[in-house]
C-alpha cells in the first residue's frame, strides 16, 4: 500500500489510465497529429477531459526502425508541452530514454519519468532519478528501435522479461533509486514478436506478482493489428484498435496492473471503473457471508 502511495494517483481506487502526448512526426500510433506544441497541449486537455488521471509526452518516436532524435530537438518538442500542462495542473510524465531531457522536464514540472530503456539507454538516468526522487518507469528492454526487431530470442519469454525486469530493479536499487518508487513494464512490441506480446498478457498475474507496481502499453500496437487483420491479410489500421486497446485495459485492470498506457482514454477510463466496481463489490461481498451460510450459521440458535 505504501508503495502506491510514494506514486501519483495514490488512492485512486482503481487501475490509472495515462494517455500519450506524442510530440513526434513519426510515431507509429499518432505520428505528426499532435506535433506542434499547441495541438499537444489541447490533446492533453483533452486526455485529461476524457478521464485521464496523467499524461505521458514524448518526443521522441520508439517505432520499430526509427532513427534518434537529437537530445536538442526531443527537448524542444516536449519541454514548452510538459510546461503548460504541468502548470494547469496536470499530472504529467516524461517519456525520453536520456537523463539530460529527464532532468529538464522535472524541471518543468513532471512528476515522473517513463525509460522506456529503464534506465539502460543513458547511463546517468539512474543517478538523475535517485537524486531527483520521482517515480521511474523501467521497461523491459534489449536495445534501441532499429535494433530491436533483432533481440527477440527467448528462452522462454515469460520467464526472461521477469528475470530480466528483476535485474533491472536491482540494478536502478544498487545505484540509489528508492525501490518503492520504480515501476516496472514488460514493454509489449519492444523486441517481442506478436506472439510473444500474448504470451506476457496471459502472464500478467506473474508479472504482478514480482512486486513493483506495473505499467502497461498495448495501445494501438501492430500485435492488435494483425489479430484484427482484414481477410487479405492487411493490419488493421492504427485508429481501428482502440476497441481492442480497451479490452486489454479491462484484462490488465483485472490483473491488479496499476496503470494502463493508451492514446485514446474515455473507454479504457471507464473500463478501469468497472472492474474496481466489480472488485469492491467482490470485496464486500466476502465481508458478509452469503444470506445461505448466514441462515445455516444460525440455524438451531433459540428465538
Ligand atoms: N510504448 C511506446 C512508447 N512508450 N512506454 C512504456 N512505459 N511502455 C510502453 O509500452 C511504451 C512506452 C510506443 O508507443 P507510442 O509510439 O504509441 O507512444
Amino acid at each position: 500500500m505504501e508503495l502506491r502511495l510514494s506514486l501519483p494517483g495514490a488512492g485512486a481506487g482503481h487501475c490509472l489510465v495515462m494517455g500519450v502526448v506524442n510530440v513526434t512526426p513519426d510515431s507509429f500510433s499518432d505520428g505528426g497529429k499532435w506535433f506542434t506544441a499547441d495541438a499537444a497541449v489541447a490533446r492533453g486537455h483533452e486526455l485529461v477531459a476524457q478521464g485521464a488521471d496523467l499524461l505521458d509526452v514524448g518526443g521522441e518516436s520508439t517505432r520499430p526502425g526509427a532513427a534518434r532524435v537529437p537530445a536538442e530537438e526531443e527537448l524542444r518538442r516536449v519541454l514548452p508541452v510538459i510546461r503548460e500542462l504541468a502548470a494547469a495542473g496536470v499530472k504529467v510524465s516524461v517519456d525520453t530514454t536520456r537523463a539530460a531531457v529527464a532532468d529538464a522536464a522535472l524541471e518543468a514540472g513532471a512528476v515522473l519519468v517513463n525509460d522506456v530503456s529503464g534506465g539502460r539507454a543513458d547511463a546517468r538516468m539512474p543517478a538523475l532519478v535517485a537524486a531527483a526522487g520521482v517515480p521511474f518507469v523501467a521497461m523491459h528492454w534489449r536495445g534501441h528501435s532499429d535494433v530491436m526487431e533483432t533481440l527477440t530470442t527467448y528462452s522462454d519469454v515469460v520467464t526472461d522479461v521477469l528475470e530480466e525486469l528483476a535485474r533491472g530493479v536491482d540494478r536502478l536499487v544498487a545505484a540509489g533509486v528508492d525501490a518503492d518508487r520504480v515501476v516496472v513494464d514488460p514493454g509489449l512490441g519492444f523486441a517481442k514478436t506478436a506472439e510473444h506480446n500474448w504470451q506476457l498478457l496471459a502472464a500478467l498475474d506473474r508479472i504482478v506478482a514480482l512486486g513493483p507496481p506495473v505499467l502497461l502499453g498495448a495501445s494501438r500496437k501492430r500485435f492488435l493489428g494483425t489479430l484484427l487483420a482484414a481477410a487479405d491479410g492487411t493490419p488493421a489500421p492504427v485508429t481501428e484498435r482502440d476497441a481492442a486497446s480497451h479490452a486489454v485495459t479491462t484484462i490488465a485492470a483485472l490483473a491488479g496492473v496499476w496503470c494502463v498506457r493508451v492514446h485514446e482514454v474515455r473507454a479504457s477510463a471507464d473500463a478501469v471503473r468497472v472492474v474496481a466496481a466489480v472488485k469492491a463489490a467482490g470485496r464486500a461481498g466476502e465481508a458478509t457471508p452469503p444470506a445461505s451460510q448466514a441462515k445455516a450459521s444460525t440455524a438451531g440458535t433459540p428465538r
